[in-house]
């Protein structure tokens, strides 16, 4: 198929690690090849080399695009009319907008009053149907399950392989970018999709002589919504971080696999360490996350300063010149109300001349 514009997105990169044929119709938005930005504070802290993986950079602001291509292709290619997916926010976003490119419907299940405005408001602009249940992600997700075998319905969640298909090029990205896999990879868990498919994504290349090691794959729930780490179901679910506010995640087991084959380990981040590790990202490397995201940065600061993991059980220093991978998975633009909540952000006001905004900048 001949579409000029879609010649940069992660299926036309990365096809032959894709379940893409030459008949699949590419519905690309050019996501992917977001930037892996070396921290130069976060590296002093943690004694080793830091990057961030910034995917707030895709085209709607989360890493879900990268799976969300590869989905919708294949639900047009399979002939599906309608989309559908449950949504901590930025599923639905992307699910959204890739259905608007390709011109077929998206509905989107999402949990009552519990979704960032800037999330909401994409699946609304980018013409989804919404509908907000009074129940959480898993109750809505439970709901989409249901609809599985409807003709001409596709589910985008990612219990579709396509989607952990499409999300594990960001592992072949950054081996690209360092020239090896690193070694310690970091990642904010929710429903455990994302870790699933950086580790198979890291697996792949490996094997295909690509990088010459495996990262040991780390993942940070919010304390309040931490399944794996206390592994049993959470019924209701709480932190700030709404992204990952999910009690039973769908790929628990994927989640389980990557960290015991890569000899990693799973923790917790509570809502003042995320929010904190937010305002420090923004303040020292200026780089803008969502709570979510910085929830990898928590995670970072709580276990790997001054180049040791201090509580798995794997602890050990890392070594000189150890090269750390943090997913910071979505934009800080996404959510503006949660940092300027809890950060009491409000304008000093001054009179309109030179000598008054002195006195007020001289001030704070
Ligand atoms: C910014 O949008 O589950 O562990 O419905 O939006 O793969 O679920 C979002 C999850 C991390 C967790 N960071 O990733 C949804 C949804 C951000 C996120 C996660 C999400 P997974």
């Amino acid at each position: 198929m001949n579409e000029p514009l879609n010649d940069k997105g992660v299926i036309h990169r990365y096809r032959h690690f894709l379940p893409v044929s030459d008949s699949t119709p590419v519905i690309s938005l050019s996501e992917g090849s977001t930037p892996l930005i070396h921290s130069p504070r976060l590296s002093e802290k943690a004694g080793a080399e830091v990057y961030l993986k910034f995917e707030g950079l895709n085209p709607t602001g989360s890493f879900k695009d990268r799976g969300m291509t590869v989905a919708i292709s294949k639900a047009v290619e399979d002939g599906a009319k309608t989309v559908i997916c449950a949504s901590t926010g930025n599923t639905s976003a992307a699910a959204a907008a890739y259905a608007a490119r390709a011109g077929i419907q998206c509905a989107v299940i999402l949990p009552a009053g519990k979704i960032a405005i800037g999330k909401l408001a994409q699946a609304f602009v980018y013409g989804a149907k919404v509908v907000a249940i009074r129940g959480n992600f898993d109750d809505a997700l439970r709901i989409v399950r249901e609809f599985g075998g409807i003709d001409g319905v596709a589910i985008v969640n990612s219990i579709n392989p396509h989607r952990i298909e499409g999300q594990k090029t960001a592992s072949f990205e950054i081996i690209e970018d360092l020239g090896d896999a690193p070694d310690i990879h970091i990642l904010p868990i929710g429903n455990a999709g994302n870790i699933t498919a950086y580790w198979k994504g890291y697996r792949e290349f490996h094997a295909a002589g690509r990088s010459t090691r495996l990262p040991k794959m780390t993942g940070f729930q919010a304390a309040g919504s931490a399944p794996i780490f206390y592994n049993q179901p959470i019924e209701k679910p709480d932190t700030i971080a709404t992204a990952i506010r999910i009690g039973n995640p769908a790929s628990w087991q994927g989640a389980n696999n990557a960290v015991s084959e890569s000899g990693g380990c799973i923790d917790i981040v509570t809502d003042e360490e995320i929010l904190a590790a937010q305002a420090w990202l923004a303040a020292n490397e200026g780089v803008f996350v969502e709570p979510a995201s910085a929830a990898s940065v928590a995670g970072l600061l709580k276990c790997h300063s001054n180049g040791r993991c201090s509580t798995c059980p794997f602890a050990s220093p890392l070594r000189p010149g150890a090269k750390v991978v943090l997913t910071v998975t979505g934009h800080g633009l996404k959510d503006t109300e949660t940092p300027v909540k809890f950060g009491g952000f409000t304008p000093a006001e001054a009179d309109a001349n030179l000598a008054a905004v002195r006195a007020v900048l001289d001030q704070s």
